[in-house]
């Protein structure tokens, strides 16, 4: 017999987010999960097919841009498939509560490249690895129209129709470095926030998995929400260990009606 969501997190923490003027947050796969989007390390997940190395790296594009165009084409199918989740939704209330106090400051940033996020409504966002939504030409950077993606059918790699370069995900790939400014606000909100969550994430890749010791580091009251204890559960006050989709919706409902005891 499952307990109630509501007993997967403590009181603490509730009041905390209820009082706090500096929160911020960070996803991973974990969070777009229950809209069926795959995650990369879980049974089924992507990694499960191929290494990271094999498709996310500049190497492996340059090697076989077909495979990595193709590879992307299919994951842009299954996003445009698929809804923001009531986790995705919680976080764009919980942005609303906080930013709605005096002085309230709120930043989420995620790691997924999905664009669920910005769907489900949320404005303070950081994506820190790209979104898979933007392609630009390698060679002149423009950015492609949607229709100028699909070319990879005919086996021949996208290319820019201006110069003819290759086109690729604007996406980071491993090796690569973060968007311009990307880490430095996530760094920010991380360094000075009250209370930080870190959702649906295995905490493997960084400087992201960094982002939740940092707030620690600095005095942050630092919760994960994950069916999994991730990478970093150690070092954190606390693991609520459900469905971010069930988890988020219950601790966002608890913390709007918080009172003062
Ligand atoms: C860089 C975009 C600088 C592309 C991605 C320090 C130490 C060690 C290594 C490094 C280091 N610093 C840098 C590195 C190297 C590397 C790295 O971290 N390697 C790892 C593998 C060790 N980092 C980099 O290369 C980064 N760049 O450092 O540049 C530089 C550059 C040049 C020269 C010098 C320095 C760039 C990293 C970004 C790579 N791009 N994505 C694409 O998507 O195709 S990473 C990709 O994988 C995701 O974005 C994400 O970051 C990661 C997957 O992690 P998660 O999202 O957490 O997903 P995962 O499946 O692992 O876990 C899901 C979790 O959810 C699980 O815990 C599960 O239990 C949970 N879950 C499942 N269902 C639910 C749930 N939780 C709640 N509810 C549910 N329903």
């Amino acid at each position: 017999m499952h307990p109630p969501v509501t007993d997967l997190f403590s009181d603490e923490l509730v009041a905390r987010l209820a009082q706090a003027r500096r929160v911020a947050v960070l996803t991973g796969a974990g969070i777009s999960a229950e809209s069926g989007v795959p995650t990369f390390r879980d049974p089924g997940g992507l990694w499960e097919q191929f290494r990271p190395e094999e498709l996310a790296n500049v190497e492996a594009f340059l090697r076989n841009p077909v495979l990595v165009q193709g590879w992307y084409a299919h994951r842009r199918a299954v996003v445009e498939r698929v809804q923001p989740n009531p986790g995705h939704h919680a976080l764009a209330d919980l942005e609303a509560l906080v930013t709605a106090r005096p002085g309230g400051d709120f930043l989420l940033a995620t790691q997924n490249v999905d664009g669920l996020h910005e769907r489900a409504g949320s404005q303070h966002l950081v994506e820190l690895h790209g979104n898979l939504r933007r392609t630009y030409c390698t060679r002149c950077g423009r950015e492609a129209e949607e229709h100028e993606v699909e070319a990879v059918a005919s086996g021949e790699p996208a290319r820019c129709p201006a110069c003819s370069g290759l086109l690729r995900p604007d996406v980071v790939w491993f090796g690569e470095m973060l968007p311009e400014g990307a880490m430095d606000r996530a760094t920010e909100a991380a360094t000075h926030a009250e209370v930080f969550l870190s959702v649906g994430t295995s905490a493997a890749v960084y400087p992201a998995a960094g982002l939740p010791l940092v707030a620690k580091a600095h005095g942050a009251y630092v919760a994960e929400v994950n069916v999994e204890r991730s990478e970093i559960v150690a070092h954190l006050d606390e693991h609520v260990r459900g469905r971010a989709g069930e988890v988020l919706p219950a601790l966002v409902e608890r913390v709007r009606a918080w009172r003062v005891p």
